[in-house]
């Protein structure tokens, strides 16, 4: 066996992998919780790509660019403290670790509306606690006197609620639970990944009644950067109520230069860190506002096409994302027919439907494509 290096087989390789790798510019991905990242993070993640994020000494420039994110999205939440995380999975799952960590006699469970996502349920698996979920209408947020009345019920040392769920982009009420998880002296930890960078501003403009702030009793909340903040994968941020949290996440290291290591990776992606600092300074928060107004409006514009749509059950979307359903297909039928014409949607299995998550980077003719596509396939 030949075991030299093959340089000319390795490009041939990329070469080809390129030719079938889908981007976000071509329009065909439409259910991905992702998007293209702005120019400058391209540039400062490859400028930085060999940056540890995790230490500190010889690279403070990571940590300067993970104030600058605290600061600048913390703004719009009102929130100070944060740690910058490798995604929304880290976030959950360092925010339930926090939250383990401070309680005191409380059951080793956590309670969330069925609509939260998978990576609570992976959080707790790998944690050994037991979550306990209360049933919801996947269109519809949890009733805050539902939620209190598991609170009391299971006296969990943790509620996770969802600002913006995965399925269906519902919004759950926030303030209510936060009230509820003072009351009780229980973590509050709002899953905000996709919905941080879309909801106050959808609020301001009117489209959305709810808010999302670091409210009374809400301990933490987290949100991505690689979704609605167009920084490269991968990048989130789990903002803190309280700055000693922050120590709860920190684990000894007597070799590192300082002697320790805040959240759950060990090396990591720096130049991650410093590309969305790049791109929130460059987009700013009157940009991230547009974007979220324009990807509403597009919203909007595909329900209302697939609503005159005669074989199609659209719901009206409450954040920039499309659910919908085809009266004579399934789902599934319906996905697979999709993906023969590479155009790639996401499933929402809770509603027994089909999802499109209009990102920055959906435009109206993407969005025309897929609904011509839906006319085919239903033969109108
Ligand atoms: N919380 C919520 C509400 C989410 O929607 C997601 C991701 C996470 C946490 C976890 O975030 P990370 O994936 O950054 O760890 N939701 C998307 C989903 O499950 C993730 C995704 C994105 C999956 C793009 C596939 C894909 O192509 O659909």
């Amino acid at each position: 066996m030949n075991t030299a290096g093959n340089p000319e087989k390795a490009r041939r390789w990329l070469e080809e992998a390129r030719s079938r790798t889908p981007h976000h510019s071509d329009g065909s991905i439409l259910g991905s919780m992702t998007t293209a990242p702005h120019p400058i993070g391209v540039e400062a993640f490859k400028e930085f790509i060999h940056v540890n994020g995790n230490d500190p000494v010889i690279y403070p420039v990571v940590e300067e660019a993970s104030r600058i994110l605290i600061e600048g999205v913390g703004a719009l939440l009102g929130a100070e403290h944060g740690i910058h995380t490798s995604g929304g999975t880290e976030s959950n799952i360092l925010a339930l670790y926090i939250g383990r960590r401070i309680s005191r006699g409380r059951e080793n469970t956590v309670v969330a509306p069925s609509s939260v996502h998978r990576s609570i349920d992976k959080a707790c698996l790998l944690m050994g606690c037991r979550l306990v979920k209360i049933p919801v209408d996947p269109l519809k947020p949890v009733d805050p006197g539902v939620l209190e009345e598991y609170v009391r019920k299971h006296k969990p040392f943790a509620v996770v609620v969802t600002a913006g769920t995965t399925e269906a982009g519902v919004v759950d009420p926030v303030k209510e639970a936060g009230e509820i998880a003072e009351e009780h002296g229980v973590f509050l930890h709002v899953d905000a990944a996709y919905g941080g960078l879309l909801i106050p501003f959808l609020h301001r403009r009117g489209y959305l009644a709810e808010d999302l702030r670091m409210y009374p009793g809400v301990s933490s909340i987290s949100v991505d950067m690689h979704k609605n903040g167009c920084a490269p994968i991968p990048s989130s941020i789990l903002f803190l109520s309280r700055r000693d949290y922050i120590e709860e996440a920190c684990f000894e290291m007597e070799y590192m230069p300082r002697g320790r290591s805040c959240g759950l990776l060990g090396t990591r992606p720096g130049g991650a860190v410093i590309a969305a600092a790049a791109v929130f300074m460059t987009i700013g928060a009157k940009g991230y506002e547009e974007n979220a107004v324009r990807m509403m409006e597009n919203a909007l514009y595909l329900h209302e096409n697939l609503s005159h749509l005669p074989m199609i059950t659209s719901y009206k979307p409450i954040l920039p994302l499309n659910v919908f359903k085809s009266t004579i297909y399934t789902y599934e039928e319906l996905f697979k027919a999709l993906l023969d014409r590479k155009l790639y949607v996401y499933k929402s299995p809770s509603l027994q439907a089909l999802r499109v998550v209009v990102m920055p980077h959906v435009e109206k003719a993407h969005l025309d494509r897929l609904i011509n596509a839906l006319k085919s396939i239903h033969g109108v």
